[in-house]
């Protein structure tokens, strides 16, 4: 086969972390899988050889074990859902019945004891992650993750449908489908649980707060894009990556896609990087752990993402970076054209005042 774009290092401001326990933590993780039956037994044997509960342990480097455990089984059971039913699975190619499967799901999720999907590996898994969620959150924040897992089902319906028809998305409908199919909104809450904190929803859902996070979910799936490229490109089927939507509306050789996929990612980093200081500022406790374990998240799925066998795949080796840059290829702070996120650029650059925020997102100073 051809050889596919390389993917130059990447641009990163963050320090490398991990969780002391993570062997542990993912050995852990191998034998939940088995104990739920998480997926086809094919599917399960490849997923717990991808470090995925090392991952965990990069997210949470000083978290608590439980919850660091927590999210490596929650994020084996994504991938569950992700690979099983979206991207290999029939229900993929049908949004009308993966909604009705994902609804199904959610409601045992929200209701653990509903008699309903009573031999079902997945529902069975969301029964036992939504209890030891209510261990370590209020039932503010289970709600609070449900509804995030909501957005996720949502926009992988909305992905379904181009995967039946065989579209590409234009860039500004892909980065919306992204800033939630990439499934990052539903560690957010686990962000909180592993730090045993509550965000106020004033701090969470001020305009500047929502900006960092979805920023941070920009760098995560761009980087999950250009990292998982070689194997989504290879594998049999239908695939949805922005170095595609690139190529099929702007034209671009796959070597001028990633360049330019490398570009918008650098520019979400440098604004990320930029607003994360000044809402450090003056942030409450609460919101400087948050948005610290922002920089975590997006440190850890950059370190596993170039080391975990789900993406550098030995038998057919990706050309994937092993070190990081610390100088972005582009310094510039304007906004991405792409009008779903371009008011990120309209934050703030300075404290606006004592509180946190007005939450119009318009600048008061
Ligand atoms: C990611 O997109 C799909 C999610 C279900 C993966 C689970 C990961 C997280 C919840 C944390 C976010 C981390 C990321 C996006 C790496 P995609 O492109 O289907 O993932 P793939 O691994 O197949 O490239
Ligand atoms: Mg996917
Ligand atoms: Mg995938
Ligand atoms: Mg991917």
């Amino acid at each position: 086969m051809e050889p596919g774009p390389i993917v130059p290092p990447i641009f990163t401001p963050l320090a490398p972390a991990i969780h002391p326990r993570h062997a542990r933590i993912d050995a852990q993780t191998a034998v939940w899988a088995e104990t739920f039956g998480i997926g086809s037994p094919r599917l399960r044997k490849r997923l717990v050889t991808q470090d995925i509960g090392t991952f965990a342990a990069r997210i949470l480097p000083e978290g608590r074990e439980e919850v660091a455990r927590l999210l490596a089984d929650f994020v084996l059971w994504l991938f569950g859902v992700d690979d099983g039913y979206c991207e290999e699975g029939e229900l993929g190619h049908d949004p009308g019945e993966l909604a009705g499967a994902l609804h199904r799901l959610l409601r045992v999720g929200q209701n653990p004891q509903a008699p309903m999907l009573v031999d079902d590996a997945l529902a069975d898994g969301l029964r036992d992650l939504r209890l030891r969620v209510d261990e370590y959150g209020t039932p503010a924040q289970t709600t609070r993750w449900l509804d995030a897992l909501r957005e996720y089902f949502f926009s992988v319906v909305w992905e379904a449908a181009h995967r039946r028809t065989g579209t590409v998305p234009d860039l500004n409908d892909y980065t919306l489908m992204r800033l939630y199919d990439g499934a990052t909104t539903v560690v957010l809450p686990m962000l909180e649980l592993g730090h045993g904190y509550e965000l106020r929803p004033e701090e969470r859902d001020d305009t500047a707060v929502r900006a960092v996070a979805e920023a941070a979910s920009f760098v995560i799936t761009w980087d999950n894009d250009l990292f998982s490229h070689h194997k989504e490109s290879r594998a049999d089927g239908y695939y949805l990556n922005v170095v595609r939507v690139l190529q099929h509306h702007e034209g671009l050789t796959p070597d001028e896609a990633v360049a330019r996929a490398v570009n918008q990612r650098d520019r979400a980093m440098v604004l990320f990087t930029r607003l994360r200081e000044r809402l450090l500022e003056d942030a409450s406790p609460e919101l400087s752990q948050y948005l610290t374990s922002l920089g975590h998240y997006i440190r850890g799925a950059q370190d596993w993402g170039i080391t975990s066998l789900r993406y550098t795949t030995p038998d057919d080796p990706a050309p994937l970076p092993t070190v990081f840059s610390d100088t972005p290829t582009e310094g510039s702070d304007e906004p991405l054209d792409i009008p779903a996120v371009a008011w990120w650029w309209d934050m703030p650059r300075t404290p606006a005042g004592t509180h946190v925020g007005d939450g119009t997102g318009l600048a008061t100073a």
